[in-house]
């Protein structure tokens, strides 16, 4: 039985490897880079018609299962490879998964946008390319998102939960955490929600964070 993701960590592919290396579950890495053609192979697209990095494929007894969406491939891991035994980072309650679940398509449909426009426009592209007013109205737009974050953490912090899903890091702050990073760059924006920020920190500062990132 063999794991595969297929992506780069620099990339929405982190996502997958940031929860299998949390999990400590093997897998194999096919480095698949998203600029220079690798994701438009006919092998590829076989895989993902839509083009896109990541993707997971899990080699099972019963047949090989393709997952893509990179929420999808990270949920997936955790749920299907992980122990909900509440110390891992799987959700091991009705409300632990629905924290993960919520938190997931909360992050892709209110907050992924916005936070990448940021982080391309303050950040990634090279600097002739950047247009700082589509950074400033993403980090307006993005005020509304932090606040529910903040509320939300504010409100876990309050009964003595530092995380977003439980008292522990779980599946639910990889989803989160790994876009709310693209916000960074707005230093002074992320700097109005504390609890944000201290949380994104800790997030950020694991480990399998960094060896997610660095593989190529
Ligand atoms: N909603 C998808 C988006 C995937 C996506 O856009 N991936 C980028 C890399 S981060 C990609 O493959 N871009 C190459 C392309 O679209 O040709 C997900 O979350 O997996």
């Amino acid at each position: 039985m063999t794991l595969k993701i297929y992506g780069i960590g620099a990339s929405r592919t982190a996502r997958p490897l940031w929860t299998a290396l949390e999990l400590g579950v093997p897998f194999e890495h096919i480095a698949t880079p998203y600029q220079g053609g690798a994701t438009r192979t006919p092998a590829f697209l076989a895989l993902n018609p839509n083009g896109h990095i990541p993707v997971v494929v899990d080699e099972r007894p019963e047949g090989n299962l393709t997952v893509w969406e990179s929420m999808a491939c990270a949920l997936y891991i955790a749920r299907v490879h992980g122990k909900a035994d509440g110390v891992s980072i799987t959700p091991a309650t009705p409300r632990e998964d629905a924290e993960a679940l919520r938190w997931s398509f909360w992050t892709v449909s209110e907050l992924e946008k916005d936070a990448l426009t940021v982080l391309m426009h303050r950040m990634a592209l090279p600097e002739d390319q950047r247009k700082p007013g589509l950074a400033e109205q993403a980090e307006n737009r993005l005020k509304v998102p932090l606040a529910v974050l903040q509320a939300h953490l504010q409100a876990q912090n309050a009964q003595g939960e530092a995380y977003l899903a439980a008292h522990r890091f779980t599946v639910a702050d990889v989803c989160v955490a790994s876009v709310a990073s693209w916000v960074r760059p707005a230093a002074d924006l992320l700097a109005q929600y504390p609890a944000v920020a201290a949380w994104l920190k800790a997030c950020l500062d694991r480990p399998a964070q960094a060896q997610s990132r660095a593989l190529k």
